[in-house]
């Protein structure tokens, strides 16, 4: 299997993530993402992947996966252990509820090509992206906390494995953290992040800094 990547990436994160966890090699292509000439956003990468997004699998039969969560539920039934989906359904449902509100309701407010967007085309100058970077995140990790207090039933969001939700959590906490607020807040994010930063997976697949 072929994946392409970039290490500052939290999508990239994630599967790299559920790859170790999985004990799974893959072949590496690293893709930039940032700056003007961005390979992400060049032809070649576009004829393979039309939405210049990373993370993309290429499978061992030549089939191309996009998108961090069907990626890594393709990996979850291609080795089936550990599992990264919870076998009880209804905790099934709450790590997809969180990976998703993750991943589309803060994640895909902040990326690179959102960012150049808005100083651009709407003149928002750096401060103002940080800004709205902050305004996204704060919003969406509170909503995370509740949506995950009174419900989380061990270690981790979803039992005492790590799930897709974890999975999802551990970039957007530390992309949280960069952002400069203060994971203490959310008491139950903050607990969790301690067990997963105990994990070599979660710990050796975090996302780089960007510098
Ligand atoms: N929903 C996608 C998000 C993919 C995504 O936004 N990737 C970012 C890096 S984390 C990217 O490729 N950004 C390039 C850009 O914004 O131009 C997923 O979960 O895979």
């Amino acid at each position: 299997m072929k994946l392409y990547e970039n290490e500052i990436s939290s999508a990239t994160s994630r599967v790299r993530i559920a790859l170790a966890l999985k004990g799974v090699e893959v072949e590496a292509h690293r893709i930039s993402i940032l700056g003007v000439d961005a390979q992400n956003r060049q032809a070649d990468y576009l004829k393979l992947n039309p939405q210049g997004l990373v993370p993309a699998l290429v499978t061992d039969g030549g089939q191309l996966i996009t998108q961090s969560l069907a990626i890594i539920e393709y990996l979850n039934e291609l080795y089936p252990e550990p599992p990264l989906l919870p076998l009880n359904l209804e905790s099934r449902a709450l790590a997809r509820s969180v990976a998703l509100a993750i991943a589309s309701e803060i994640h895909a407010l902040l990326p690179p090509r959102i960012a150049s967007y808005l100083s651009t085309t709407h003149a928002i100058n750096s401060d103002g992206v940080a800004e709205w970077s902050r305004h996204w995140i704060g919003e969406g990790m509170a909503a995370v906390e509740q949506l995950i207090t009174n419900r989380r039933t061990g270690a981790f969001i979803a039992g005492d494995h790590p799930s897709v939700a974890d999975i999802f959590l551990f970039p957007q906490a530390i992309s949280a953290a960069r952002n400069g607020f203060d994971l203490a807040q959310w008491a139950n994010i903050a607990e969790i992040m301690q067990n997963l930063r105990a994990i070599p997976a979660f710990e050796n697949n975090a996302p780089a800094a960007r510098k």
